[in-house]
């Protein structure tokens, strides 16, 4: 079975804070000496901080439960106990938070972006800071609060500048390895992309990200194959590019007809209909990929669509050249 990973549950348990002590100090000759019972530590924070170098979720899949360090006890002779650490825990950038009910409640967006999922509780008062003028030597001391436990869900929404959509074996991921230093899987059964792949394309002065958006299938909008999953990935984007597959063996598919169908799973997702599209028309290296994209290049031009014949598999191309 495949399994999704860009939507987990992430169960964080904050440490607790450490208890406050009772002590009074002892010195020769001195029976009644004052309190000196510290403070107890705080406990550590579960914090999501977003690194560039992670791209999805798996680890979480794997270890959904993670905790923080508790404070510890205060001491005698007024020392605070230590605080528990924190634990960091690392996102990709992209990655929105919910409470348990699927409520929104963070996005992170950019490096570097913090988010607390679960705050540690504050040590208790030793009796030396409960100690008053009223009440000189308090023979208690306050204990520690507990750590915040809490049921997040994380799912992840890529945020690229261009979207590349299209049929699975379209060429999405072989695209994103011919344009930027991404090297995706790349196979020829369908479903090899499992999570969007991301790349950074450098064209001139320009910079931009391009994801590629696996997983769209007919009826993908009513929940069929990984359904709606992957299409927000797309929700971010600028602008869409469609791979067609111009060197498809199924019968039943042409170019034309495999964008009308990736259109009406997009319009049936909603929202995304003021991204201007692109066209890249795949695999003319094939010579039947090229006499299908001659054929279909002008009506899709005259549906107002920019396109471009390509062919993104480098090897393919290459060979082509030089024979
Ligand atoms: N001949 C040829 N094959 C291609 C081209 N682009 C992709 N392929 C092949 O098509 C298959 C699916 O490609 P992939 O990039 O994994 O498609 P994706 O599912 O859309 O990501 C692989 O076997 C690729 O090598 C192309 O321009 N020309
Ligand atoms: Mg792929």
């Amino acid at each position: 079975m495949t399994t999704f990973v860009d939507r987990v549950t992430l169960f964080a348990s904050a440490g607790k804070g450490g208890d406050g002590c009772v002590s009074v100090k002892r010195e020769k000759f001195k029976p009644l000496g004052g309190p000196d019972g510290g403070n107890g530590g705080r406990g550590g924070d579960v914090i999501l901080l977003v690194d560039p170098n992670v791209t999805t979720l798996l680890d979480f899949h794997h270890s959904p439960h993670r905790k923080a360090v508790s404070g510890r006890a205060g001491y005698g002779d007024r020392k605070d106990g230590p605080s528990g650490e924190d634990i960091v825990l690392k996102v990709p950038n992209g990655t929105v938070v919910m409470d348990a009910d699927g409520t929104q409640i963070a996005d992170l967006v950019g490096n570097g972006t913090i988010f607390v999922a679960a705050q540690g509780g504050r040590g208790g008062l030793g009796n030396l800071a409960l100690s008053s003028a009223k009440r000189r030597a308090p023979g208690f001391a306050l204990l520690g609060e507990p750590g915040e436990d809490r049921t997040l869900i994380l799912e992840l929404k890529s945020v690229a500048d261009i979207a590349l959509v299209g049929y699975p074996s379209a060429g999405k991921s072989s695209l994103i390895a011919a344009i930027s230093a991404a090297r995706p899987k790349i196979a020829d059964y369908p479903f090899t992309t499992l999570v969007p792949n991301l790349g950074v394309v450098q064209a001139g002065e320009t910079r931009f990200t391009v994801a590629d958006v696996p997983g769209l299938i007919p009826g993908a909008s009513q929940g069929k194959g990984l359904g709606l999953e992957f299409l927000r990935h797309v929700e971010r984007c600028v602008a869409l590019v469609h791979v067609l597959d111009c060197g498809t063996r199924e019968t039943d598919r042409d170019p034309v007809h495999d964008l009308e169908i990736i259109e009406h799973e997009l319009s049936e997702y909603g929202g995304l209909d003021d991204r201007p599209r692109i066209i890249a028309l795949n695999k003319i290296d094939l010579p039947d990929g090229e006499a299908m994209a001659d054929m279909v290049a002008q009506s899709l031009r005259d549906r107002g669509y920019e396109v471009y014949p390509v062919s993104a598999d480098l090897q393919s191309s290459l060979t082509q050249w030089h024979d």
